[in-house]
């Protein structure tokens, strides 16, 4: 809690920045890592079909360029790049695992031991400068061979693949990670399949049934490894993952107002089941009236209510809009969670609305829901920066950055939210998940390297590098 009237954070807030393996760590086929679902996305005009599972990534021509299998290549700069974060004054550091780093094909009977020690040394390297590791387990992420072999998600094989995998995690960062993520905005799978969970439809298959049983397999496994954390170390921390951001009704039109509710609830669905432990009743009824007929095992119910987590996290881009009549508004945002463009505010240079007081909305709606520990695990502005003479002024990012604070901060000062922490997204630059693109940047610090794959990699300070080192420093008071 807030510790003096003056304070604009509580002094144990973690403050950070967040990436993950597919969009950085680069490293194709090093040190024994297998082929992932990440390394078949490509860029340019076929990625977003591909992303949500409506073409097949096989036949894909010899000269497709995968931005995963380099990335940033922190694979091979990961000290450089943790120093940044100790200059910034980090006390988080959120980053996921590569799956088939530790398993290659996901069904190995070891562990890729050159695997555990890039990770171990990372984690080492984090926790002797004083920096909470915060580790998702899956994002965006899994071995292929998972995907070929057995449809992804579709098979409950990939249950327990994937808790074997938690498994070999949990035993050797034991004692030393607090905090897990089980996966990565659970709720992108109903917009982005593949990408979210590695399925690839077949023709004539009802997607929404294929979707919703996907869901409950990772509901099912997310709650297992929350069973399994638990009896590894008892002091582990679990959390689901939500891509938040509230629907907002176009009008005061009540059909609008209902539509916004059905809408947030797709979001909500899966929280509600990570954190109640309990299929919502709207959701039975949704399924029941779309012919939805999830397959379960009788313990299924007992796994779910027995393992809930511990708190909850979320990206925060955007707030959205949404109109139950479809000849209303004009739609913006990049299309990966469709929205309405909202009059009343500004957009980013890739159409993403931008609206903090959206986000102490989302942190009251959450925490009004749950009454649970929230962290915000991304959350910043993709923008084109230029380097002019040796620099970037990225003022643009600062002042989407410290307006979003602020609302962090009215929301735990004013509201009486419960907020953990704080990771911007990409604060070291990487490649965009949506556009498979750099030109897309987040970080603190600027990566060398264009669209086309060109550049030395080299890595340089932004502005907003200093001033996030001063928020930090200052605990949030300098905001
Ligand atoms: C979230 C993902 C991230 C990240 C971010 C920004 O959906 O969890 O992986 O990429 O969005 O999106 P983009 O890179 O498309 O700008």
């Amino acid at each position: 809690m807030v510790n003096s009237i003056e304070q604009k954070f509580p002094k144990d807030f973690l403050w950070g920045g967040a990436t993950a393996a597919n969009q950085y760590e680069g490293g194709f086929g090093q040190g024994g890592k297998g082929k992932a679902l990440v390394d078949v996305i490509p860029s340019g005009n076929k990625r977003r079909d591909v992303m949500r599972g409506m073409f097949d990534y096989k036949e894909l021509n010899e000269e497709s360029i995968y931005p995963a299998r380099e990335a940033v290549d922190f694979y091979n700069h990961w000290e450089e790049d943790i120093d940044y974060m100790i200059e910034m004054g980090f006390s988080v550091y959120r980053f996921s695992i590569s799956w088939s780093r530790i398993f290659p094909t996901g069904e190995e009977c070891e562990s890729n031991k050159e695997g555990i020690d890039f990770y171990s040394k990372i984690v080492d390297k984090l926790l002797a400068n004083n920096i909470e590791p915060l580790i998702t387990i899956c994002h965006f992420d899994m071995p292929l061979q998972l995907i070929e072999k057995y449809g992804s998600w579709r098979d409950r094989k990939v249950i327990d693949a994937y808790l074997k995998y938690c498994k070999v995690l949990f035993e050797t960062f034991k004692g030393k990670v607090k905090y897990w993520i089980t996966f990565n905005e659970i709720n992108m799978l109903l917009h982005m399949p593949f990408m979210g969970a590695g399925i690839l439809f077949e023709d004539g298959e009802d997607k929404e049934q294929v979707k919703y049983q996907v869901a409950h397999h990772e509901l099912i496994a997310s709650a297992l490894a929350t069973k399994l954390a638990k009896e590894i170390d008892s002091t582990f921390q679990i959390g689901c993952m939500l891509a938040a951001g509230q629907f907002y009704p176009y009008s005061c039109d009540p059909k609008d107002v209902f539509d916004a509710l059905e809408k947030n609830r797709e979001t909500f669905f899966f929280s509600d089941v990570q954190v109640r432990g309990h299929y919502p009743e709207y959701a039975k009824q949704k399924m029941k009236t779309n012919g939805i007929e999830i397959k379960m095992l009788p313990e299924d119910e007992m796994i779910l209510s027995e393992n809930t987590v511990d708190f909850i996290s979320f990206s925060y881009y955007a707030s959205r809009l949404t109109s139950s009549d479809p000849s209303k508004g004009e739609s913006t945002g990049g299309n990966v969670i469709p929205t309405l463009r909202n009059p009343h505010l500004e957009i980013s240079d890739w159409g993403w609305q931008i609206d903090p007081l959206g986000l102490r909305l989302t942190l009251n709606v959450l925490f009004e829901r749950y009454e649970k520990p929230l962290f915000i695990v991304e959350n910043g502005l993709g923008a084109a920066d230029e380097v002019k003479d040796g620099k970037i002024n990225d003022d643009y990012r600062i002042d989407y950055l410290r307006k979003h604070m602020k609302a962090m901060s009215d929301a735990m000062t004013k509201d009486g939210v419960n907020l953990l922490g704080y990771t911007s997204w990409g604060c070291i630059d990487l490649v965009s998940a949506s556009t498979g693109e750099m030109a897309k940047r987040y970080g603190f610090v600027y990566v060398d390297k264009d669209n086309e794959g060109n550049g030395t990699l080299k890595r340089l300070r932004k502005k907003s590098f200093y001033w996030y080192k001063e928020v930090i420093g200052t605990n949030g008071n300098s905001l």
